[in-house]
């Protein structure tokens, strides 16, 4: 039998609402990043008002992870951020880069949902710095280095009139972002018909760097969130390389399936090890955690190879 291109982890799901010590309904959509010795995950989980906080989990092989006693990210009690944190916070996204953790989250409130950046150093102490979008965007993922001088995001604009595609946009201070471009739609009639959006930060590769997004197809039954696989240019990320025309994994597992919302994974973090394998994280069902494993060089293979790639520039 062909072996899957995601391997899945024999002890999925790995971090559950019953692992956490304050009360919380869900465990999914988690950044997680290398610092120092630990594997740290970012999780977003529902309370039971249905608004969402960010928890914090580590571990030290990228498999087993204890949550902290406390949240780590709450709505804003006053100021900018409190206005438009009120209805939550979900979806963290984190990207080191010179010796710092970005940290992109949705904010929501009465005023739509919005992009903030926070930073820190040691998930410690953290520090809002910004809100970085106006309403009606999500999925912000920074790339770990600097193009030109400027900082480079992946983003998602919500659109009445176009398919929600993928853009990117450019920083010189992480506060100011412009030159926004549509780099990737969605395919019609395909598994990203619906929608498609960034998902783990970019992870660079000697072929380019590589996104892991998410796609969705309405069904009868309700849409299908499935993952996907893009190259973007080395020096040049708003040039798409090579699209893997399948998807790389789709809800299967009984925890993928059924849960808060049925049939989604959905990846906001992945981490490169040094042996070329990347650790690709995704929640399952809106519900719980789940973890994966893959070979970057095949990942890097289906954008490109004639016989799985979609071909260039969407
Ligand atoms: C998207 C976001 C994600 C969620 C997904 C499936 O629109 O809300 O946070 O995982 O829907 O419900």
């Amino acid at each position: 039998m062909k072996q899957d291109i995601v391997r899945r982890y024999r002890g999925n799901p790995i971090l559950t609402k019953s692992a956490i010590p304050y009360p919380v309904e869900t465990v999914h959509n988690a950044a997680v990043v290398k610092h120092g010795d630990e594997y740290i995950m970012l999780f977003r989980s529902h309370l039971r008002t249905g608004r969402s906080i960010i928890g914090l989990a580590r571990g030290t092989d990228g498999f087993h992870f204890t949550a902290d006693p406390e949240p780590f990210l709450t709505p804003a009690r006053d100021g900018l951020f409190a206005e438009y944190e009120e209805y939550g916070v979900e979806d963290p996204r984190v990207t080191l880069i010179e010796g710092e953790y970005l940290i992109t989250y949705s904010a929501y409130s009465r005023n739509g949902v919005r992009i903030a950046l926070a930073k820190t150093r040691d998930f410690k102490h953290i520090e809002r710095v910004s809100l970085i979008t106006q309403a009606d965007y999500r999925n912000v993922v920074i790339f770990p280095e600097k193009f030109d001088g400027l900082y480079a995001r992946l983003d998602r604009p919500h659109s009445e009139i176009s398919p929600w595609s993928i853009w990117i946009s450019y920083s010189p201070d992480l506060r100011f972002w412009g030159e926004s471009r549509l780099i990737m739609r969605p395919e019609q009639y395909h598994w990203d018909q619906m929608k498609i959006g960034p998902g783990a930060p970019p992870i660079r590769t000697d072929q380019g760097w590589l996104s892991i997004y998410h796609g969705v197809f309405p069904t009868m039954d309700g849409s299908v969130y499935r993952l996907g696989v893009a190259l973007h240019d080395l020096q040049d990320p708003a040039r798409i390389i090579g699209v893997c025309d399948s998807w790389i994994i789709q809800p299967e597992d009984p925890w993928e399936v059924t849960g808060y919302v049925h049939n989604v994974v959905f990846t906001c973090g992945a981490v490169a090890e040094p042996d070329g394998t990347v650790k690709i994280y995704w929640g399952g069902a809106d519900t719980v955690m789940c973890v994966g494993e893959a070979n970057l060089s095949d990942l890097v293979a289906l954008c490109l190879d004639p016989s799985s790639a979609r071909g260039a520039a969407h």
